[in-house]
């Protein structure tokens, strides 16, 4: 049998539980998808306390099988900027089709993305399919996506809550990351998100939530 620990846990009376979620939900709730940054820079502190956040998360067999990139450096960010717009140039005229481009004229997108110069930080996640050991042997992880997607919306969440905001930007397909970025064989990009503050005057579409009994049944 392996080492274990006691639990170390706080319980809270119903009334508290109650009071709690339904904070959370309120906080939660007013995030919203935003495309316009302001250059104001960020501390890189805050920066490493959501990524400290995000990689709390559960993964299959314990492996954490993530790796976070910030890029602060105004060239790297020119760089994947150039790339990015390269491939949704080629997505917005032609690759995507026209039932996808309809549903995404709400949001006003097109193949030009500012947002990657223009947000002081950009996050790249990268997913780790296996390890490297030290012989560079290949060591499988497990459920690499549902626990580099939990990652991911713990990260969202920890953005919002200190206050900064962000758009999920999956430039398709984004192995230019892996390249400029000059990651190891092991990973692939899986999500890009630029991170700050939102421009003055930012604004966002005008759409709604699904009602909970669109999403929610109870058996
Ligand atoms: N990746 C493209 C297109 C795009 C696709 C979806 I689905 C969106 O919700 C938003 C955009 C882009 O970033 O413009």
């Amino acid at each position: 049998m392996s080492p274990t620990l006691p639990l170390s846990f706080a319980p809270l009376d119903a009334r508290a539980t109650e009071a709690a979620a339904a904070d959370f939900y309120r906080s939660l709730s007013s995030r919203r998808t935003v495309r316009d940054f302001a250059p104001t820079p960020v501390p890189r502190e805050v920066i490493e306390q959501i990524v400290a956040t995000a990689a709390t998360a559960p993964s299959g067999a314990h492996k954490q099988p993530w790796h976070f990139c910030v890029v602060a450096d105004p060239a790297i960010k020119q760089q994947i900027r150039e790339a990015a717009e390269k491939e949704e140039y080629e997505n917005y005229h032609g690759r995507m089709s026209a039932e996808w481009l309809d549903d995404l004229k709400i949001f006003g997108t097109d193949w030009q993305k500012p947002f990657l110069t223009t947000a002081p930080y950009l996050i790249v996640v990268f997913k780790k399919p296996y390890d490297l050991g030290p012989n560079g042997e290949k060591q499988k992880n497990y459920y690499v996506n549902e626990s580099v997607g939990i990652a991911c919306g713990m990260l969202i969440a920890a953005i919002h809550l200190a206050g900064l905001v962000t758009v999920t930007h999956t430039p398709s397909p984004m192995n230019f990351l892996q390249r400029v970025l000059d990651r190891p064989e092991n990973e692939r990009a899986y999500l890009l998100l630029p991170v700050g503050l939102p421009a003055a005057g930012a604004r966002v579409p005008a759409i709604e939530r699904k009602a909970m009994e669109e999403v929610l049944s109870w058996y």
